[in-house]
């Protein structure tokens, strides 16, 4: 079967031919890769072409495809049970690992999704402070909620429908949304609203417009006036928990939030998502609180065992040194190809994660996003693709390398990036 067989295929029994709308190469054209297997940092599909994965899974893969250990766990767990519905020691060992990494996680509860952490953290912030409006971030994205579906990043951005149908007035109009990186719009606005504001999310690094770090100062401030107003800050760290270091980028900057939501890496590849924060506010949630919240998958004894052998690899050896090194050197080598190509690129870097906009930068703002070049960008995706190069279809996602992308590995990328980009030059 080729990929385009497939495609077809798929396009006759699920919409768009695909299960996630990003999937579908909307953005850059052409078809979408079906795949078979993978293995460390590689990826073949359908039709047996390798490819060096820099999407992983949009995050979750970060010690590489098929970790020995990790299968060695899933393939241990699948032989007890698949699942109970009911508690298991994992959950217990998974709750103690991740409070223990993340100060201002006193309690938490799994889902299965970062969608549904965000959705649940809402819920609970609305109980908790009596309040119904939720502000967030032009560009940010927080899974497919309805009352987070409001000028949202990620698939919503590439589809150009940040404000999508299907969602009562009523419930958009809980949504108050501010410029991401903007200080000054936001204590301008906490300052006439905030005693209205049941909670503020944000991703703390900006994943889902391509990679925008906060500028010096916005969580700070962010911070102070949440508290100031009796309003709950929540970090959406479903990409960035377990990326940078043994815990979230609030460990990195030293911010607690009130609460934070995860997904992705907590995982390991199989569906789990968290959301967490102080006893007081998580105590509220059902059975013992009023705040209702459940899933017969939550916490299940698979996707349990995934993400804890994960975290226990990530913990045990200091990998993040190594991805901060490699991701800065490949970071490093794109940006000096194209300066010597003279092709406006800004790489915005941080960990091991990056962002790629054809502008001259800096790019700080949604604005900034989206004055980058689309068409380059696109152009760039299908000649690394041709490469070997599998890269996020879209420039408002994140590129990621795993511990598995060894030096060899990315030298490849580089090299590839370079090709790419020359072609860019004899392509205009
Ligand atoms: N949440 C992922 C983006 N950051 C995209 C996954 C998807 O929409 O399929």
């Amino acid at each position: 079967m080729t990929n385009d067989d497939l495609f077809r295929r798929a396009l006759t029994v699920i919409p768009g031919g695909v299960n996630s709308p990003v999937r579908a190469f909307g953005k850059v054209g052409g078809i979408p890769r079906f795949f078979e297997r993978a293995q460390g940092p590689y990826l073949w599909d359908a039709e047996g072409t390798r490819y060096i994965d820099h999407i992983l899974s949009w995050g979750p893969m970060i010690l590489g495809h098929c970790h020995p250990a990790v299968v060695a766990a899933v393939r241990n767990q699948a032989g007890k049970a698949l699942s109970f519905g009911a508690p298991t020691e994992l959950e217990v060992r998974m709750a103690e690992l991740v409070c223990a990494a993340m100060p201002s996680m006193e309690m938490v509860r799994f889902v299965s999704s970062g969608t549904e952490a965000t959705m649940s953290a809402i819920r609970l912030a609305r109980a908790f402070t009596g309040r119904d409006v939720i502000v967030k971030f032009a560009g940010c994205y927080h899974g497919h909620v309805d009352s987070m579906l409001v000028k949202a990043g990620s698939g919503a951005l590439t589809l150009g429908i940040p404000d999508t149908q299907g969602i009562p007035g009523a419930i958009a109009s809980t949504t108050g949304v501010l410029p991401y990186n903007d200080t000054d719009a936001f204590s301008a606005f906490m300052e006439m609203h905030g005693e209205r504001i049941a909670a503020v999310i944000v991703e703390p690094v900006a994943g889902n417009m391509g990679v925008v770090p906060p500028r010096e100062g916005f969580l700070a401030t962010l911070r102070m006036l949440c508290s100031e107003n009796g309003t709950l800050l929540i970090f959406d760290e479903v990409i960035t928990g377990f990326r940078f270091c043994f815990g979230g980028y609030q460990n990195l900057i030293d911010i607690r939030p009130d609460l934070t939501c995860l997904g992705k890496i907590i995982g390991g590849g199989l569906p789990v998502g968290a959301f967490g924060g102080s006893r007081e506010v998580m105590s509220l949630l059902a059975p013992g609180g009023p705040v209702y919240q459940a899933g017969t998958l939550s916490g299940n004894p698979m996707a349990t065992a995934c993400g804890l052998a994960t975290l226990e690899v990530l913990k045990a050896g200091d990998i993040y040194t190594g991805l901060d090194h490699a991701m800065e050197k490949f970071s490093r080598s794109l940006t000096e190809a194209a300066t010597h190509l003279g092709i406006p690129v800004t790489v915005n870097r941080i960990g091991s994660m990056a962002g790629i906009f054809f502008h001259e930068g800096p790019v700080e703002t949604l604005d900034d996003v989206m004055n980058a070049d689309v068409k380059q960008y696109r152009k760039f995706f299908h000649e690394m693709l041709d490469l070997g190069i599998y890269l996020a279809p879209s420039p408002f996602e994140a590129l990621f390398i795993s511990a598995a992308h060894e030096d060899a590995v990315l030298e490849q990328s580089v090299s590839a990036a370079r090709r790419s980009l020359a072609r860019l030059l004899q392509e205009e």
